[in-house]
């Protein structure tokens, strides 16, 4: 029932929204008689979900198998290059590329009257149309959804770049045209929306076509930037990349070439360079023979039909320099077309729908009921126009793909044949003439699918050439390390170069060739959805999930066969006898239905059922054990909105942890986690797509269940800022300046150990008091960081190493201290990086020994000072281990670099010392590394993670008790104590410091039109949003905005542009941009006796109830409160007294 692999075409249709891929898809659609030519382009059939016909936008990416007559082009592909090398035989033998490397022969053909028009010495065999199957994807648009639009790039081999003729590449195409490239796929340009050319923007033909050739000018510089870049990546590359000349050629878009469809996917006309020479050479319009005059066809060149010349075109030039080739026979008609129904339409008194402002609009108002029965007639005055256009170079079937027993075929030659396809389509209105019109005269489903059919290569070309290092298995982790065959178990690495052989041919066919499938995403539907006898005793509302799957070799057989799972961490390891393994049922796909099948051959799109009980978001079927899941790519998706999900009933949490499961594998880019607190956090890639997820979860997964949905949480993280003088490293070890106010407000102030932590130092006694350990937090520059994780000075970083040099005192002598210097003594103390910015240091004395201390102490603790209201003056000499702790405050004015010996220190012996050092390097340093990890992980301001900062450790005092034998530890040290000590030690020093919040920012992306500009700002500031680029598109009046806006302000924000600017912008675009440390004190309080008056004095207690908008202090107390911590504006009442009644009662 399904043809072999050479007559298969996987294609996907991938834009920026709106561009129009899902009208595009329904008049392909409509070619295969699913829908009927009046709804074609307003449908939108694959948006088959009622959100999305709600919405107007596409979700989730779906799929349908169309069926098309294509005669193959006699100029065939000028891709002969890329066709030459893979040739293929499929089982009978015959060449499933047929036309690898043959000439042109159009002109061979001569007069070409009547059907035949020219293909001379080609065979009629060759001639006649070939019966192929093109499964569609259709794939949204919007941002949020990218991780579908990134599985349907996985399963096909050519993608169909649609473009808007009048807002051009967005930042969305650009993103897409990067992603289908590392996928290998074949492109196909589709200039869509060309009608709005000549409707919106009254462009005449010949600007119209500047500004094609500019936007196709434009693809193609987007293009070759992008492979530009990743051949530099490919080169090392160990793969190689053999490919490449064939990926630059695919990768140009070259309308004569004929891989440019300019299209209106509204009216459901298309055409190409190729296709409408052909025509004009056989309606005769043109004498030129059709390789020839396609080059010329789209150029600066005009033809001089008086001559028979083709002359040069230079734009402007007073009116006299005539009108292109392409804009008088390409875009002539149809303009003509266009303005010749206008006409007719405001002759019978019709409001022009095409033209905003055509003159019929005005004509009619007090003839309303006139109007609405009015009905252009082929007849109408203006029509005549339409029919004259259509005797010149029609693209029409019969000339692109004949379709037998298709008496519709020929164009209408008098009014009176127009008349009767009117009639008989039952098109009286201007909107359903033109497209009633237009899509006989320049098909563009034929346009399209032959062009798929030609540029886009088959499912095995695509395997064992163009998609070779796309669609390849992960290679066993035995063979990734090395091991010999033998050692991996023979026969089993045998299997699986058997398997990879299998995919890379496209075999299918024969018993003994191994079946591999690839489910890369998961469909929910309904059992009403699914045509199988088999499931026909179920409800009709049972939930069913489909995985959507391509079948890379064999053949996938529903029932009869066992096959094993791989999921994507599988490895190759030992656990191949623990396999899950599953009967499946095969459907096809046709948008929202399914339709059982019993077996899918290779090169075939299928829905696969029955793999739920795997929790597998993507999986690998194979009916052998020695497969290995597809290889996939990371593209960096990450979520940006997260809701805390519960149900209102307690009793309900079964069926929502249930729901959670199901939708997460329904949907890859959803993230469900579970928090140690038994919160359920839904992390989606942004608003729109949570509403969705959330929509889906309720009535889909969890049976219409009650559900408390939080607030978006917005990640945040901490760091913390220099104090003013920090990089006078002297000044700062003498600690006369009152405490920083974090360290005094509650709840901040209980952190423990905060007593003995001072301006972004502490030092931290372990519990037991046995041991301390002195530490130091600064902030660490993102430059620096940088230079840190990659071993060299980065560009820029020099000033930023001199300012950290300086506030540790590294890098020696004042006038010496050099950015190399600096880096190389941070890089020898470096003892730990992580992911987020932070790095822990160990001071050079540290390291050598030299900085720890062994305090002999009688009472077996090291000495801790009098906590408050002490005079350190008292007696301090009494105190035991006074003498370490003031050495100790003598050592750290060495700094970073300080490399002095202990030796002058007459407290301590060496022995005593080696003991101490032993016990730091042995039990306590590897503590102090995951103490640091772990305060990390969660700040002190609002238990975020820190990021940007560097922890110093300083000192270590350990006290020891000397015996008989020798010294030893005086009271016991173990790991748990360093962990929390260092924790919560540098807690404190963090509390110590200037402290800063850092906030995610988003850059968003739109455009807006000159009206909706100022509101468009308006609501950007309020946001605290920037404006980083706003650039004019060519020839319109939008202006397209890129912005960065921090994430906790983005919620709504495309809710409320629309409504303020009264949908003068388009919806935003949000990805993650950045993080950016948000410089306002979050515990500011006015100082000085002008800011008092500002306001107030309230602020002294640290509240929030005044005027003052601080904006870091709403965000940690948000979060604080989010996270049931205790929030400093918890008291209600702040001054009581202004309460009492002063009247005194008589
Ligand atoms: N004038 C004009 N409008 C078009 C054309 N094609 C599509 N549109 C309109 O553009 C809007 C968006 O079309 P869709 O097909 O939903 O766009 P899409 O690319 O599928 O959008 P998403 O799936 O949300 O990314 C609809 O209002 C269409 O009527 C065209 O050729 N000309
Ligand atoms: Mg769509």
């Amino acid at each position: 029932m399904l043809p072999p692999p050479s007559s298969t075409r996987l294609v996907t249709i991938i834009a920026h929204v709106d561009h129009g891929k899902t009208t595009l898809a329904d008049n392909l659609i409509e070619s295969n008689g699913i829908i009927s030519e009046r709804l074609a382009g307003t449908l939108r059939y694959l948006d088959s979900d009622p959100e999305e016909q709600r919405r107007g936008i596409t979700m989730r990416s779906s799929a349908i198998g169309l069926r098309h007559a294509h005669v193959p082009s006699p100029s065939r592909r000028n891709m002969t290059s890329l066709n030459a090398n893979c040739r293929i035989k499929d089982k009978t033998g015959k060449n499933n590329v047929v036309n690898g490397g043959r000439e042109e022969d159009e002109n061979g053909g001569g007069g070409g009257g009547g059907g035949g028009y020219g293909y001379g010495s080609e065979s009629a065999s060759e001639r006649l149309p070939r019966d192929m199957v093109v499964h569609l994807i259709d794939s949204p648009g919007h941002v949020d959804f990218s991780m579908e639009v990134t599985s349907s790039l996985l399963l096909c081999d050519s993608a169909i770049l649609v473009v808007d003729a009048v807002e051009g590449m967005c930042a969305r195409t650009h993103s897409l045209v990067r992603e289908a490239y590392v996928y290998r796929l074949t492109p196909i340009l589709v200039i869509n929306k060309v009608d709005r050319l000549c409707s919106e923007l009254g462009l005449d033909v010949s600007e119209a076509y500047v500004r094609i050739r500019g936007l196709i000018e434009t693809a193609n510089a987007a293009c070759a930037s992008m492979l530009n870049s990743s051949s530099a990546a490919v080169e090392n590359d160990d793969h190689g990349d053999d490919d490449g000349d064939a990926m630059v050629d695919a990768w140009n878009f070259d309308p004569v070439k004929g891989n440019v469809v300019f299209a209106s996917a509204l009216h459901g006309w298309g055409f190409t360079i190729p296709t409408l020479s052909r025509s004009l050479y056989r309606s005769g319009a043109v004498p030129l023979k059709p390789p020839s005059l396609r080059k010329y066809l789209f150029g600066d060149i005009k033809y001089d039909a008086a001559s028979g010349k083709v002359l040069k075109w230079k734009r402007g030039n007073g009116g006299n320099s005539g009108v292109p080739m392409f804009a008088e026979y390409g875009l002539g008609p149809l303009w003509d077309i266009y303005e010749g129904i206008s006409q007719a339409a405001s002759s019978v008194g019709l409001k022009s729908e095409l033209y905003a402002d055509a003159a019929g609009g005005g004509i009619d108002r007090n003839n309303n009921k006139r109007t609405e029965h009015a009905k252009i007639m082929a007849t109408t005055p203006g029509m005549d126009r339409v029919v004259s256009a259509l005797q010149a170079g029609g693209t029409c079937p019969f000339i692109v793909s004949p379709r037998p027993g298709n008496t519709d075929g020929s164009l209408p030659k008098t009014a009176q044949e127009l008349q009767l396809i009117l009639t008989r389509i039952g098109a009286g209105s201007e909107s359903s003439i033109v497209s009633a019109v237009l899509r006989r005269y320049r098909p563009l489903s034929d346009a399209i699918l032959d062009a798929v059919c030609e540029f886009g290569p088959s499912p095995a070309e695509a395997a064992s050439f163009h998609r070779k290092r796309a669609l390849v298995l992960r290679l066993p982790r035995s063979l990734g390390n090395g091991i010999d065959e033998a050692a991996a178990g023979g026969g089993m690495m045998e299997g699986f170069l058997k398997i990879q052989e299998a995919i890379k041919r496209c075999d299918y066919g024969d018993d003994d060739v191994p079946t591999v499938a690839h489910v890369c995403k998961f469909i929910a539907t309904s059992r009403a959805a699914v045509t199988d006898p088999d499931l026909a005793h179920l409800p009709s509302s049972t939930n069913m999930l489909m995985g959507l799957a391509r079948v890379l070799s064999g053949n996938l057989r529903s029932e009869d066969v066992v096959y094993n799972a791989f999921g994507p961490r599988y490895d190759g390891g030992n656990d191949r006898n623990v396999l899950p393994r599953q009967r499946i049922r095969c459907y096809l796909l046709m948008g929202s239905s399914f339709i059982r099948v019993d077996s899918v051959p290779a090169g075939h799109i299928c829905a696969v059922y029955n793999l739920e009980a795997l929790q597998l978001k993507t999986v690998t079927l194979c009916d052998r054990r020695e497969c290995m899941p597809l290889r996939g790519f990371d593209f960096g998706l990450q979520p940006l909105v997260k809701v805390n999900v519960e149900p209102v009933l307690a009793s309900d949490a079964e069926t929502l942890e249930r729901g959670l499961l199901k939708l997460s594998l329904a949907d890859s880019s959803v993230e469900v986690t579970a928090t140690a607190k038994g919160e359920r956090i839904l992390a989606c890639l942004g608003e729109i797509h949570l509403e969705q997820s959330i929509l889906d979860l309720k009535r889909v997964y969890c049976d219409n269940i009650e559900l408390r949905i939080s607030d978006p949480i917005t990640p945040f993280c901490e760091t913390t800022d220099w104090f003013e003088n920090e990089d006078d490293f002297d000044f700062f070890l003498e600690d006369k300046n009152p405490p920083l106010r974090q360290s005094t407000i509650p709840p901040y102030c209980d952190e423990e150990g905060l007593a003995y932590a001072s301006r972004g130092r502490c030092r931290t006694i372990l519990s037991g008091r046995g041991a301390a350990i002195s530490i130091r937090a600064i902030p660490l520059p993102r430059t620096v960081y940088a230079c840190l994780q990659s071993k060299q000075l980065v560009n820029g970083s020099e000033d930023d190493l001199i300012t950290v040099g300086k506030a540790l005192k590294g890098g020696s002598v004042e006038k010496s201290r050099t950015a190399p210097m600096v880096l190389e003594l941070l890089l020898d103390s470096l003892m730990d990086i992580d992911g987020s910015g932070n790095a822990l240091l160990e001071s050079s004395a540290l390291s050598t020994g030299n900085a720890v201390k062994a305090v002999q102490s009688v009472n077996g603790e090291v000495y801790v000072p009098p906590k408050e209201g002490g005079k350190k003056a008292e007696t301090p000499n009494a105190l035991v281990g006074y003498e370490e702790y003031k050495a100790m405050q003598q050592y750290l004015r060495g700094g970073l670099d300080c490399i002095r010996s202990t030796s002058e220190n007459a407290t301590s012996t060496t022995e005593a010392n080696a003991t101490a050092l032993k016990k730091w390097r042995h039990d306590m340093r590897g503590s102090a590394l995951a103490g640091f990890q772990l305060a990390m992980r969660a700040g002190p301001l609002c238990e975020e993670p820190v990021r940007g900062v560097a922890v110093i450790l300083e000192y270590v005092e350990i006290a020891l008790t000397a015996s008989t034998i020798g010294h030893s530890v005086a009271r016991d040290v173990t790991g748990g104590m360093v962990v929390a000590a260092l924790r919560s030690g540098i807690r404190c020093a963090l509390l110590t410091r200037p402290a800063r919040l850092v906030e995610g920012h988003l850059r968003l992306t739109l455009h807006s039109s000159l009206a909706g500009l100022g509101s468009l700002h308006a609501v950007l500031s309020k946001r605290r949003g920037k404006v980083v680029t706003d650039a004019m598109v060519d020839g319109t009046d939008l202006i397209q905005v890129t912005a960065t806006i921090p994430q906790a302000e983005s919620f709504g924000l495309a809710p409320e542009l629309m409504k303020k600017s009264s949908g003068e912008v388009t919806a935003p675009e949000l990805v993650f941009s950045h993080w950016e440390v948000l410089d306002e004190d979050p515990f500011w309080i006015p100082t000085t006796e002008e800011e008092r008056e500002d306001y107030g004095q309230n602020l002294q207690t640290g509240d929030s109830s005044t005027g003052l908008d601080n904006n870091a202090l709403k965000y940690i107390r948000m979060v604080r409160k989010r996270k049931g911590l205790l929030v400093d504006s918890s008291k209600i009442v702040s001054a009581a007294e202004k309460q009492r009644t002063l009247s005194r009662k008589k």
